[in-house]
């Protein structure tokens, strides 16, 4: 048997090699996913963003549990942005999701930057749809949200949960993180420490003019991770969301933009590919570059005319 068709066959062991394989971008691994893909669009993707330490892997953690009670398969991504500016790995504290059940309806990989984010986004919506294609029923991602990135995988989820914590200015910072735009639920964690109530009002007060504006009413759920506390509400919550999107078409709407939104980043990707092949190939590119240098041409100009004699399109003004 081949790795794909055990994984067809629901070999966990082969799940793991075929994540690797598309994670590292290996020969051919769209050829993988192009298989992959016609078998997924099941999953319900529900993603958990916020600052680090807020607690996200213990809300997943907590999540998961009354998921698996319910009889589902759960998959969990945990995206590690390992940038000194995300401080993520910084914290001695993090949980670790290692006591889960090993009988295979829980599958947990985490996923790091190595550095650099290019493409991190698409890599996890590329794992997510493996996971997705190999049939778990959700597939729970955690990323720490402070930049574009994980704005972005998030936009990957049906259903958004940003992680907040009591100590005073989160909101603020949410907002300019952009994190408001993209919650459906937030969950202030750690409500056993101080100011939880601050924030929670403080937050109720800033959503009050969104929740005008839209038929989901945005809530804000007080949890305590550590305490198993309020995780049940914000299961309803979450239950509530995914019954709220479907009824009114935002679920399709969504996943159509979604599908999108990758057709654009694959013929993207092949277009630059196509640039960078073909540029050496009907100009001295050094000449070119020269030329503009000194002043005797501009990259507008240039541009434009390279772009037809590779595609043969007039760019658009
Ligand atoms: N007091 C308190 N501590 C909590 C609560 N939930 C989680 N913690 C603790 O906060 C620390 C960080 O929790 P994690 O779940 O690792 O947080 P995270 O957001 O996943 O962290 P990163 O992935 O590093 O960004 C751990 O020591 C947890 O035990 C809570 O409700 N109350
Ligand atoms: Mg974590």
């Amino acid at each position: 048997m081949t790795v794909l068709e055990k994984f067809l066959s629901g070999d966990q062991a082969a799940l793991a090699r075929i994540i690797t394989f598309i994670e590292d971008r290996q020969e051919k691994y769209r050829e993988v996913l192009a298989r992959l893909y016609p078998q997924s669009g099941r999953a319900v993707k529900i993603g958990f963003t916020g600052p680090p330490g807020a607690g996200k892997s213990s809300l997943v953690n907590s999540i998961a549990r009354l998921l698996l009670a319910r009889g589902h398969r759960i998959g969990i991504i945990a995206v590690d942005p390992t940038s000194p500016f995300t401080g993520g790995a910084l914290l001695g504290d993090r949980i670790r999701m290692v006591d889960m059940p090993t009988d295979g309806s829980v599958y947990i990989r985490s996923m790091a930057t190595r550095g650099s984010s290019g493409g991190l986004a698409a890599a996890t919506g590329n794992v997510a749809t493996a996971l997705d294609a190999f049939g778990f029923d959700f597939i729970l991602i955690e990323t720490v949200g402070v930049g574009q990135v994980e704005l972005d995988i998030v936009d990957t989820c049906d259903t958004v949960i940003v992680v907040l914590v009591p100590e005073s200015g989160d909101a603020i910072q949410a907002l300019k993180a952009g994190l408001m735009e993209i919650a459906d639920i937030f969950a202030i964690n750690k409500a056993d420490r101080p100011g939880s109530e601050n924030i929670v009002a403080e937050l109720n007060m800033v959503l009050e003019l969104k929740r005008n504006k839209i038929e989901w009413d945005l809530p804000v759920i007080a949890t305590e991770a550590i305490n198993n506390k309020n995780i049940d509400r914000l299961l309803e919550k979450i239950d509530a969301h995914l019954g709220y999107i479907k009824t009114s078409g935002l679920f399709e709407k969504h996943r159509r933009e979604q599908i999108k939104n990758k057709l654009f980043g694959v013929m993207q990707f092949h277009f630059n590919n196509l640039i960078r092949q073909e540029i050496g190939r009907i100009t001295d590119l050094d000449k070119v570059i020269s030329d503009i240098y000194e002043g005797k041409s501009d990259p507008f100009t240039v541009g434009e005319s390279l772009l037809k004699k590779i595609s043969g399109i007039q760019p658009l003004h």
